[in-house]
């Protein structure tokens, strides 16, 4: 039965995967013995991941490209096929956040977030489908949000983004299914990333931040997620004991999304 879990003879390629959320699923795909391929926009951030996946024992191949730059997304698909025979897992982790309020923001700062996180996935989608349909199938994993369910104050552009990519994930189960493709979502909850630094930073006083006191009563747990909690659910979703799971969005958040909240 855990054969069922093993992703060896498996290429992944995860988009952003140079810390955070990304690097604990890369993680996760190579401790169940896929190859890992990833790709981050900044040379600095490229360096400390590759020394950081060593330190774990995995090799992985990085790319310097940015998502949404469909010409180099088409070259490290191409790339890949040529050096390990084409992609069989693609995760769509690479994102951004603004948190302005919508009256505020910028129209090119709401079509910045849409282009990394909506679009891109849409552009790595298309790119290694055909070569999945070409293997037999494959595996699509588009990273959710709590904000593909719910909406709050400052986040206009990534809760769009965050929706439209669940209904995207449904899309493709819909379309490509018949291939043996399998495209799910993964929802992480609230999770302590440097995209969430801003929201559990300690206050002057050395208090917590009063985000951070609200997501804990927000979350029947009562603790922000880890990246690591994400990295079983991964696994499930990239493997064979997830063939006839398709267009479902797994929330991995700690039962947030099931819960009214503590009383303050
Ligand atoms: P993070 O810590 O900000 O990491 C984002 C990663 O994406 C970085 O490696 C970044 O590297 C890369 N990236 C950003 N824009 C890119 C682009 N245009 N092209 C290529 N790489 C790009 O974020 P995170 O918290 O790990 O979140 C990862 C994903 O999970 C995002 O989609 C986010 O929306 C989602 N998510 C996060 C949470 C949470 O609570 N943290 C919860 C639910 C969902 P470079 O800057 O070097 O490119
Ligand atoms: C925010 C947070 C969230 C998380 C995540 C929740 O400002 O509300 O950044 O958006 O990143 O998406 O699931």
């Amino acid at each position: 039965m855990v054969d069922m879990f093993s992703l060896e003879g498996k290429t992944a390629w995860v988009t952003g995967a140079a810390y955070g959320i990304g690097f604990a699923m890369a993680e996760a795909l190579a401790g169940a013995g896929a190859n890992i391929v990833f790709n981050c926009r900044s040379q600095e951030h490229m360096d400390k991941a590759l020394s950081d996946y060593e330190a774990k024992g995995i090799t992985a191949k990085g790319y310097i490209c940015d998502v949404t730059d469909e010409a180099a997304v088409a070259d490290l698909v191409a790339d890949v096929k040529k050096e390990f025979g084409g992609i069989d897992i693609l995760v769509n982790n690479a994102g951004i956040i603004k948190r302005i309020p919508m009256t505020e923001m910028a129209s090119s700062e709401f079509r910045e977030v849409i282009d990394i996180d909506l679009v891109a996935p849409f552009i790595a989608s298309k790119a290694v489908i055909p070569d999945m349909i070409e293997k037999g199938g494959g595996k699509i994993i588009n990273v959710c949000s709590m904000m593909s369910e719910l909406g709050r104050e400052t986040v206009s552009a990534y809760a769009a983004a965050k929706g439209g990519l669940k209904m995207l994930t449904k899309n493709i189960a819909s379309e490509y299914g018949k291939y043996n493709i399998q495209c799910n979502g993964i929802g992480p909850g609230y999770i302590a990333t440097p995209q969430t630094a801003p929201l559990r930073e300690k206050q002057a006083d050395g208090s917590r931040h009063p985000f951070d006191t609200f997501i804990c009563a927000k979350t029947p747990q009562e603790r922000w997620g880890t990246p690591e909690d994400l990295m079983g659910p991964t696994i499930f979703l990239a493997s064979g004991a997830s063939d006839f799971v398709n267009g479902h969005v797994l929330y991995v958040d700690g039962g947030i999304l099931a819960y009214i909240g503590k009383q303050p």
